[in-house]
């Protein structure tokens, strides 16, 4: 029996009951089975909680570029690695071999050099969704180099604050980019972030648009002239199993952003595996993830899993309805996809749309379809197994986050059977635990807690950038000895996990996440704003969508209600980018608070929700004023 490849379902249960077992006998099995390995580890496995520390397959030597790519070349160096589908479907697809991958990772990854990275550095990437996306963390990892890919949707703030946060010295952007009929002036942003940025030194820039813009003399350089000067070899660096290989941010709750640190051996094992099984990924499949690589889904599941699988990876640039809404069928027939993984977001948004769209296409390819991001609904999972699966093929919901690395609950296709909104069992290695409010484990079935995990697994994040009193507080502080997920969760009699959705103040809408503090600090600095509070409330496309109350200084009231809320959302789009915007805003002299100050958001949460029968327990509340005005403004039906 191998670990690596699961094929039946009382074979899943072995594997996990084996790998609860001997967790370290279990990884090590794996580990053994696909890799390069320069130096073999010393130790599969040391930890502690409190500290809290993890480290995987310490004394290991390694480089994941080389498990991603040249390890590939003799068996598979003609075959298509990374299958680039431009944003208009006029212009033809790219098919770049691994061969060629390797090629253009290494040209890379001299440039880099050449400009004075070396390992340990970071680097941040702001680029759309073309290849010199993938190919640049991939030259990063060659060399040993940290890369911090930020979402080319942010904005100039947020991309700044991200540079600083990490100290990186060089930019990877591209002139601007597309997306469906728009242009994005990508460059601009960058410039304008850059003012608050005097750590960065170069700015490596691709062309995709061919715009004119300006480029700042010794900090900014083409990309291409490097390139084709640069040579097609570069040795990989040797880096140890622990060496940070990437730094991805991810809201919290309050604050900063957190840099979620990400390290070399686990992560590349987990993704590995979890990529083959969750997928079922066989030879000659054709492999499609329409996340950006800008969040942690396509740093696993379009770049590092695939690709040590061997696998071919489509890469998307552009949107779900360019030039049409049927743009992501003609993909998956005209590139014959088999595995098709994307968000609820986007199911709900394809539902809505004449069924036309779907049928014109030919999706017969199809094996296994993936959902992430947010809990997928009853209705949206039917329309997706309907009608774009044609009821043979398995979804997998699949639930996880940046900081786990990879996939922790899912289904495996053809063996565990699939239950509308439950992502069903953990996968092998994990151990997951469902906590009550008195902070004891929840033993039975058929209740609903907070969802922990109570032991290492490879792919975890390590720490937070900068900041392990953070990450101790965040996630390893609320329940002794249990990784906090922050989400809620429900279990069901034979043991599947659904996920009930987040029990802090991340709002997900449209499958971001968005902390509603750092929204609120932008609101706040309106200068009409005196304070906010932004609450989610579900939407039929987004999952959830934002409303914000407004309390405003005197000198605002007596401006006019519309123009204010477009200077809001002005705001906000600027501080944090236009998925951040609130769908609704209802202005207000107080705020629902307790005793000890706190914003009472469960109260105005069922306000924005339209569930003001009952409003739970308000005897902590102090001033219920407050929400007698707010339910009589929504009643007035004032436009909000
Ligand atoms: C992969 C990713 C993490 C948060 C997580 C959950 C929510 C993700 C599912 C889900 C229900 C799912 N990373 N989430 N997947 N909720 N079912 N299958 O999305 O860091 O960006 O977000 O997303 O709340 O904690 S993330």
């Amino acid at each position: 029996m191998s670990n690596y490849h699961i094929k039946h379902l009382e074979e899943y249960f072995q594997i996990h009951r084996k790998s609860v077992r001997d967790p370290e006998g279990f990884w090590e099995e794996v580990a053994e089975e696909h890799f390069i390995w320069r130096k073999r580890w010393d130790k599969v496995l040391s930890w502690d909680f409190e500290k809290p520390e993890v480290k995987w397959f310490e004394g290991a030597k390694l480089n994941i570029t080389e498990n991603c790519i040249d390890r590939h070349l003799r068996i598979r160096g003609e075959k298509t690695a990374i299958l680039f589908e431009p944003n208009d479907p006029k212009e033809e697809a790219e098919h770049i071999s691994y061969q060629q991958l390797y090629e253009r990772v290494n040209q890379f990854a001299n440039v880099l050099k050449d400009q004075g990275i070396k390992k340990g550095d970071r680097v941040c990437i702001y680029l759309p969704m073309i290849p010199e996306l993938a190919i640049s963390t991939l030259a990063c990892a060659r060399i040993g180099a940290i890369h911090s890919v930020v979402f080319a949707g942010f904005s100039a703030t947020a991309l700044s604050t991200r540079i600083n946060d990490s100290d990186c010295k060089m930019v990877i952007a591209s002139d601007g980019s597309y997306r469906g009929s728009k242009t994005i002036d990508l460059k601009g942003i960058v410039d304008e972030a850059l003012e608050e940025c005097p750590g960065v030194e170069t700015v490596l820039v691709a062309k995709r648009i061919h715009s004119d813009i300006e480029m700042k003399e010794d900090r900014d350089k083409w990309l291409q002239p490097l390139l084709d000067k640069a040579d097609t070899e570069c040795e990989p660096e040797i880096m140890d199993a622990e060496d940070p290989l990437f730094i991805l941010y991810t809201s919290g709750s309050t604050g900063m952003p957190k840099g979620m640190v990400h390290t070399t051996a686990g992560y590349m094992v987990y993704t590995a595996y979890t990529f083959k099984n969750v997928f079922q990924y066989r030879e000659n499949d054709v492999y499609w993830c329409t996340a950006d690589i800008g969040w942690i889904t396509g740093h696993s599941y379009i770049v590092y899993g695939p690709l040590a699988n061997g696998a071919t990876t489509v890469m998307f640039e552009g949107v779900p309805n360019y030039p049409d809404w049927g743009r992501f069928w003609e993909i998956v027939d005209k590139h014959k996809v088999t595995q098709f993984y994307t968000a609820p977001t986007a199911i709900r948004a394809l539902a809505k749309e004449n069924l036309e769209c779907v049928e014109k296409h030919d999706l017969s390819s199809l094996k296994v379809l993936g959902s992430v991001g947010e809990p997928i609904n009853e209705e949206a999972w039917h329309w997706y197994n309907d009608n774009i699966g044609k009821k043979k093929c398995p979804i997998v919901d699949t639930w996880w986050q940046t900081e786990t690395g990879g996939i922790m609950i899912s289904p495996i296709p053809y063996l565990t059977p699939t239950k509308p909104t439950y992502a069903t069992f953990p996968l092998p290695g994990i151990q997951l635990s469902l906590m009550d409010e008195k902070g004891e484990e929840i033993t039975e079935n058929q209740v609903d807690g907070r969802l922990c995990i109570k032991f290492p697994w490879p792919s975890m994040a390590r720490t937070i950038w900068g900041n392990h009193k953070r990450y101790k507080e965040t996630y390893f502080s609320t329940y002794k000895n249990q990784y906090f997920t922050g989400d809620g969760a429900l279990r069901d009699e034979v043991g599947y996990y659904r996920i009930t959705g987040r029990v802090d103040d991340v709002i997900i809408v449209s499958g971001h996440n968005l902390g509603t503090a750092p929204i609120e600090d932008a609101i706040n600095e309106h200068q009409a704003v005196a304070e906010s509070a932004i609450v989610g409330f579900p939407h039929d496309i987004k999952g959830n969508a934002l409303y914000g109350y407004v309390i405003l200084k005197e000198s605002g009231e007596s401006r006019n209600h519309d123009n204010l809320r477009k200077e809001i959302n002005q705001i906000i789009t600027e501080h944090i980018g236009p998925i951040a915007k609130l769908d609704k805003i209802q202005f207000t002299s107080g705020l629902p608070k307790t005793r000890s100050g706190k914003i009472m958001r469960r109260i105005l949460r069922k306000i924005a929700c339209n569930e003001t029968d009952n409003l739970g327990d308000t005897s902590t509340l102090l001033n219920p004023e407050v929400v007698q005005e707010i339910m009589d403004n929504v009643l007035k039906n004032l436009k909000i």
